[in-house]
């Protein structure tokens, strides 16, 4: 009997689920076909350089997605089916501090993380958890009620949680297993018809759009889904052109000459989906909510805790010009600030330790017989290894929180005389019922790793990094 691996499963997953998320939002097929056209123009422009962050094999099937919901049980069952396809969490992200408007949610992403299985497959989804504790959003009584709605709901059938977890164990299904557990996966994440309590809907809507669209309805579903492509400058004007309503900017670093480092995104607007409601007569009537929409990202160089610190207080940087400078524009001022302070080439951010390579002995390496020298940059300056860029699989928390403000109606409430209740990356770890994995800690190790196989091929001493 033939059997589905765990990667062929996990891509299984993201094309069916694609395939779903474009019969609800179509627009969402147009990002698609313009993301692909633009990587086509980029792979010939620019040839085996484009490749450098991933072969076009990966970056064409490359998605994520985002998903939200309610309770640590839930996020447990995420977990389940996520841990069937071989993903999981990584990185904790509070995006109750980054956002300006209501956004009560923690968050994580569940994603491979070895790097073979990032090559096969990176597909990712973005979990955000409501935070029904948190008393600047929520009262007493509104969290009680809240909490009561969520215990009530049943978001994945047991069916699929016994084929994950047989997934998971096995780390492959067999053929029939796999067709039941991808149908009902899918299902799981598709947009329910079951009409919406408006008055329900519209109370938490009131303390945030985000909590309604958790809370507010008895199912969860696919928020958007995000193709990766290798030039988001050009990809934004080109759906411009075609009459696709973007958000004002591109998150994240500017458009420079220097490296691509961390992610840079932006999105197509939520549209106006119709979706049924109950009124307080129990009548249904239809309705619309603005909630789902289309994201697309490119990706760079993971940056170490140094870089990213670099890149945190430039940020900050930009954001003080600007408000100095209302009439500059962003972009300019960070592309500025960017060519004075951040490395302009990827060997000076290695030298600087400000991000992370995989590190390879290089095929035309000197054979004369001679030794190498014992020191990276040595070895690197004289040809005997390459560095190759680690590419950065996460997400950055003020860019989230910029994509969920941007595509949520009504700035919601917030109570800042309250003090919020502290989550952290153990906190979640509790929640999800697994360890939250620590991003640097993978890229370090990666990193490591291939430092040392440098080391034991040429016969020097394992301390290279
Ligand atoms: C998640 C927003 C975050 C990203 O790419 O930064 C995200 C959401 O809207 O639920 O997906
Ligand atoms: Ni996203």
């Amino acid at each position: 009997m033939s059997t589905i691996s765990q990667w062929r499963l996990r891509a299984a997953f993201a094309e069916r689920l694609s395939r779903m998320y474009g019969q609800e939002v179509p627009a969402y097929n147009t990002l698609v076909d313009v993301s692909r056209e633009v990587n086509e123009d980029v792979l010939r422009a620019r040839g085996a350089d484009a490749e450098r962050l991933g072969s076009i094999g990966r970056v064409t099937a490359e998605r994520h997605g985002a998903i939200r919901v309610g309770t640590p049980r839930e996020l447990a069952q995420v977990a389940r089916v996520f841990g069937a396809l071989g993903m999981h969490p990584v990185g904790f992200y509070d995006l109750r501090e980054a956002a300006a408007s209501a956004v009560p949610v923690v968050s994580t992403a569940f994603r491979p993380v070895d790097g073979e299985e990032l090559a096969r497959n990176p597909f990712r989804v973005f979990t955000s958890l409501l935070t029904p504790a948190d008393p600047r959003f929520f009262d007493a009584d509104l969290r009680a009620r809240l909490e009561a709605f969520l215990d009530a709901r049943e978001l994945f059938p047991p069916e699929l949680l016994v084929l994950a977890d047989r997934a998971a164990d096995l780390r492959e299904l067999s053929e029939a297993d796999a067709e039941r557990f991808l149908r009902l996966a899918v299902g799981a994440f598709e947009l329910s018809g079951e009409p919406v309590d408006q008055a329900w809907y519209r109370t938490l809507e009131r303390v945030s759009a985000v909590a309604a669209d958790i809370g507010g309805v008895r199912s969860t579903h696919i928020n958007h889904l995000t193709p990766r492509v290798l030039d988001i400058d050009e990809l934004y004007r080109r759906m411009t052109d075609r009459g696709i309503e973007m958000i004002d900017t591109i998150q994240g670093p500017p458009a420079w000459k220097g490296p691509d480092v961390l992610l840079r995104q932006t999105s197509f607007r939520a549209l106006a989906e119709p979706r049924a409601m109950r009124l307080a007569d129990g009548s249904v009537v239809s309705g619309a909510l603005r909630v789902r929409f289309g994201e697309v990202e490119a990706r760079g160089i993971a940056l170490t805790r140094a870089g990213r610190t670099l890149y945190d207080d430039l940020l900050g940087r930009v954001d003080e010009q600007a408000s100095a400078n209302p009439t500059a524009s962003r972009g300019d001022l960070a592309r500025a600030l960017w060519e004075r302070h951040m490395p302009a080439g990827e060997t000076e951010l290695a030298a600087g330790g400000l991000a992370y390579f995989t590190y390879r002995l290089a095929e035309d390496r000197p054979r004369d017989g001679s030794r190498p020298p014992d020191t990276l940059a040595e070895l690197l300056r004289q040809g005997w290894v390459h560095a190759e860029p680690i590419v950065y699989e996460d997400f950055l928390p003020r860019s989230a929180a910029g994509i969920f403000q941007s595509n949520v109606s009504g700035e919601g409430t917030r109570d800042n005389d309250q003090e919020g209740t502290a989550y952290d990356a153990a906190w979640l770890s509790g929640a999800v019922g697994r360890d939250v994995l620590d991003p640097y800690a993978l890229y370090a190790r990666q990193q490591e790793d291939s430092l040392t196989r440098v080391a034991r091929a040429l016969d020097l001493p394992d301390t290279l990094g």
